[in-house]
């Protein structure tokens, strides 16, 4: 019989086991500086599904694999009718990544899984665990592309086409490495789904917390600008003969930095990756490709930023007689959490006696686009001082048991235990 009891706040899972699988997971696409490089359908990243896969099986699961390459781990309930609750996040990481970001996540939920076998427990619903493919975006654009799929807001044919700055495609590396699955995309309906994450940010390790009970994340977009310039010799082309793309792209970066800082508080803005062609030290560019990221928890100003970031380009642009063009390759408005979920998060910290505090997702997460089709929610811990995207990412074991423990309670009540 299926009852609704809460979790004894004795209940915790076993750290060591924890803290050893992040560790080994962390020796498989090692970084130069300490942490990862581990991209989507890479040769490492194949490694690292393998290695996860034979965990979970080991542990009794069953998997499936769709036709993005996300991995679903299967732990059955007692009611097999039941919609599944789903954990998960991922395993990709960011070429300069930590050994954190969506890994503990991933991990976290097989311990999850782990602890109530050792355990005995039985939940009505069953627990599918999942790594999305290509969360981070860095080599096929845009982030959270497989949970996007999932989500019905990208096509198949739109995901298999994205390439990276190969020219290789999703589609031609997800066969190479051999996780295309065979499940329709999206076909899977969720119970739940909760996503157990590093802050990536310096809030929580400043306040003093152990808990973010994650109520929205913040909604993005990121503009493609292609700047077209005149090819000439950096030497002997006179200054004002110059089609000068490079200098179009400085002053739009320089304006971008003023727009996101007029819209404080709440907003941010910049650039992570821009090519050069032809890249040569005394050749003008003839064309500059640059990506502006934007965020903000609120509609409008994001919106806003967006229009007026794309106006006063195009003003820069016709100044300097340089050619544009631009394109939204990622975009998620912001989201708000399932209220449910985020109280069973919340009282899952306070039963366990961790300290706590709301929290509005500052980077984005398959969480989000896993809320269009499924009530979902977060879990964050802290990481130390701030950081992400850089291989010094940092967590502290206390931080990672926390945050587990506090999942495992919350799945616990979702997923229904039965006695
Ligand atoms: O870009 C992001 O927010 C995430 O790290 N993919
Ligand atoms: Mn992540
Ligand atoms: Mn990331």
């Amino acid at each position: 019989m299926s009852v609704q009891t809460a979790p004894a706040e004795n209940l915790k899972i076993n750290r060591e086991r924890l803290w050893d699988s992040l560790m080994d997971m962390a020796r498989i696409g090692p970084g130069i500086a300490g942490g990862n490089n581990r991209q989507t359908l890479t040769d490492e990243d194949g490694e690292g599904r393998r290695l996860f896969q034979t965990w979970c099986e080991a542990a009794g699961m069953t998997m499936g694999v769709d036709a993005m390459g996300t991995m679903f781990m299967r732990r059955e309930g007692t009611d097999p009718d039941a919609l599944p609750v789903y954990v998960g996040s991922h395993l990709d990481t960011q070429p300069t990544g930590g050994k954190y970001d969506g890994v503990l996540g991933v991990l976290g939920a097989l311990e999850v899984v782990r602890t109530m076998d050792d355990l005995g427990i039985k939940t009505k619903h069953p627990i599918v665990i999942v790594n999305w493919a290509n969360e981070e975006g860095a080599r096929f654009a845009p982030a959270m592309l497989a949970s996007g799929v999932f989500a019905g807001v990208h096509t198949l044919d739109y995901a298999y086409a994205r390439k990276d700055l190969d020219g290789k495609t999703y589609g031609a590396e997800l066969e190479r490495i051999g996780w295309k699955g065979d499940e329709t995309v999206g076909a899977r309906k969720m119970h739940a789904y909760y996503e157990l994450h590093i802050e990536q940010g310096p809030i929580l390790e400043a306040e003093g917390k152990d808990i973010g009970v994650v109520t929205h994340c913040q909604g993005l977009w990121w503009l493609e600008f292609t700047l077209t310039g005149r090819e000439a010799h950096t030497g002997s082309t006179p200054m004002a003969m110059r089609v000068n793309a490079g200098l179009a792209m400085a002053r739009i970066l320089e304006m971008v930095q003023e727009v996101a800082m007029a819209a404080q508080p709440g907003a941010v803005g910049g650039v992570g990756q821009m090519k050069f062609s032809p890249n040569s030290r005394n050749v003008l560019p003839g064309s500059v490709v640059f990506t502006v990221d934007i965020r903000s928890p609120d509609q409008a100003k994001l919106d806003g930023m967006r229009a007026q970031i794309e106006a006063r380009a195009a003003k820069i642009c016709d100044e300097l007689g340089v050619g544009h063009s631009v394109e939204a390759v990622g975009h998620f408005d912001p989201v708000t959490f399932e209220p449910e979920l985020v109280e069973h998060v919340r009282t899952a910290a306070e039963r366990l006696g961790y300290s706590h505090m709301n929290i509005i997702s500052g980077a984005g997460h398959d969480a989000c686009w896993a809320a269009k089709v499924a009530p979902a929610t977060m879990v964050m811990c802290p990481c130390v001082g701030g950081l992400s995207h850089n291989e010094a990412e940092e967590i502290s074991p206390d931080w990672a048991a926390a945050g587990t423990d506090v999942l495992l309670h919350a799945v616990l009540e979702t997923a229904v235990i039965v006695e």
